[in-house]
């Protein structure tokens, strides 16, 4: 496997030249080490990845098929009609994936587990073979010092679920979440010590029932759609509960969101104060009930008889007090105060704003530190994840083996540098899972976007760790941004 190891990347920059004579005579000896942004000790650095998007073997073992399977196999539905059904082979590579965090120095890995390995029928019967696997594949990762931490619910929906209920149209789907999490949770927690329910509400909500772009596809009604969202929140709070009640003590739980980050225009008192209004009402659908265990009356007057239909005992549930909350941050949102009665107004981008591969992928590094301030100081959660950070970038494996993905290094240079920025402020973040380990199947987009610190040629699955894997090695390393 060529990677670039410490002293290649040293050997090729004192042989690049360009650099160095530019240099006056001695002054690369003489100028002193770089200052290093240092995190807090203990930080805990690792990486994500989700089932549906590595493990192919999606007839294997007894999995039944998921949404996902069904979507992507819908011509029209992904880019190329790409699908799940091979991705990164990881179900067999796993163990070749785990030497790739602990090459990195990763000391977390968060993972997903595919709920249609484990109950192929999404409810009844557990699958022994599905729970087999994620033993394999926890216990490689604790022989290797790296602790894992595990999503539930990364949108690998059973489709018998879809097909007798609806999915996420019907609460049903919700209570069998919550059994699912309870039978994972009584099987891992020896091991596991970090449960996440669900990832990304909005997404196996709004992008799936909504808009259609993501599995089943559908476009419903505002009101079917709010429903969903309930359902989706409900299935989180369900599953919180039923963790707790299953787990061995100690166990924590938490969820994993992408809120969306309202960027004050510029960092003065009123501008942050609008910008912490936005938090809570841009997100009401999400982890604004999830916090305060209602939707806020801005929310529900918008919606009028379209509002979703609730119980006091569910958004009891939905408000189940957690452990640790995961944030999964890219891309910023800015906002402005005004004189509205809401106190706000978004701003949107000039078309120059610069994106990565990805068009949805706008750049601006101040989007992690404003995720972790309004989160901290709108609902003062415990503890704070960044459960997913990082890019699409169009890499090159070029003529020599290597992969010189710059453009993510300096993604990931910048985030760092406004995540260390939260951290020194004192805010509880604990802990960073950039998204990906691997390049893999990027949902819609198929294999058209790369995401990965590590190259995959999807013909040969060889794996060869990019320039970033380098960076994120000695970040890791250094516990400093590098
Ligand atoms: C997240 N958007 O999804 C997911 O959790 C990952 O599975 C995914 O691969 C990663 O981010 C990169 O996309 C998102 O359109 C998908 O704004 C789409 C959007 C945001 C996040």
């Amino acid at each position: 496997m060529k990677e670039f190891s410490r002293r290649s990347l040293a050997r090729r920059l004192a042989a690049g030249g360009v650099a160095a004579a530019a240099l006056p005579k001695n002054a690369s000896s003489q100028s002193p080490a770089p200052k290093r942004l240092a995190f807090p000790a203990g930080f805990k650095w690792g990486c994500a990845t989700a089932s549906y998007q590595i493990e192919g073997a999606v007839a294997e073992d007894g999995r039944g098929p998921s949404v996902w399977d069904k979507f992507s196999h819908t011509p029209g539905k992904t880019h190329n009609g790409d699908t799940g059904d091979v991705a990164d082979d990881s179900y067999h590579r796993y163990k070749e994936d785990v030497q790739l965090l602990k090459n990195l120095g990763a000391k977390v890995y968060r993972l997903s587990i595919s709920w249609s390995r484990i109950f192929p029928e999404g409810t009844g019967k557990p699958n022994e073979k599905g729970i087999a696997y994620y033993e394999k594949v926890v216990d490689d990762l604790l022989t290797n010092g790296i602790d894992p931490y595990v999503t539930l619910f990364h949108w690998d929906l059973p489709q018998a679920l879809q097909d007798r209920v609806g999915g996420w149209q019907s609460s049903d789907t919700s209570k069998a979440f919550a059994q699912y999490a309870g039978y994972v949770a009584k099987r891992l927690s020896d091991r596991v010590h970090h449960f996440f329910t669900t990832n990304e509400l909005v997404c196996f909500t709004d992008l799936s029932y909504k808009i259609g772009q993501f599995a089943p596809g559908l476009e419903l009604r505002p009101a079917l759609v709010n429903q969903v969202r309930h359902h989706g929140c409900l299935a989180h709070g369900l599953g919180v509960q039923a963790i707790r009640a299953a787990a061995r003590p100690g166990t924590q739980v938490g969820m994993a969101e992408n809120a969306v980050v309202c960027v004050p225009v510029v960092e003065t008192p009123p501008e942050i104060a609008a910008a912490q209004k936005a938090t809570r009402q841009i997100n009401a659908p999400f982890l604004t009930a999830v916090m305060e265990g209602k939707y806020t009356d801005a929310y529900l007057t918008k919606e009028g008889a379209d509002a979703p239909k609730q119980t006091d005992a569910e958004m009891k549930a939905i408000s189940s007090p957690l452990d640790f909350l995961g944030l999964n941050v890219y891309t910023p949102e800015y906002v402005r105060s005004d004189d509205s009665p809401a106190g706000f107004a978004m701003v949107s981008r000039p078309v120059s704003f610069p994106h990565m591969a990805s068009n949805w992928l706008y750049i601006g590094p101040e989007v992690i530190y404003w995720a972790v301030r309004n989160v901290s100081e709108v609902w003062k959660p415990k503890e704070l994840y960044i459960t997913e950070n990082g890019c699409s970038s169009d890499d090159v494996l070029e003529k020599d083996g290597h992969v010189y993905d710059t453009d993510r290094v300096m993604y990931l240079r910048n985030h760092l540098t406004q995540l260390q920025r939260a951290a020194v402020e004192g805010y509880p973040i604990k802990g960073y899972f950039l998204w990906s380990l691997l390049d893999n199947y990027e949902w819609a987009d198929g294999y058209s976007k790369r995401f990965g610190i590590t190259y995959v040629d999807f013909k040969t699955q060889k794996r060869t760790p990019k320039l970033s894997s380098a960076f994120y090695r000695e970040t890791i390393a250094s516990n400093a941004v590098a």
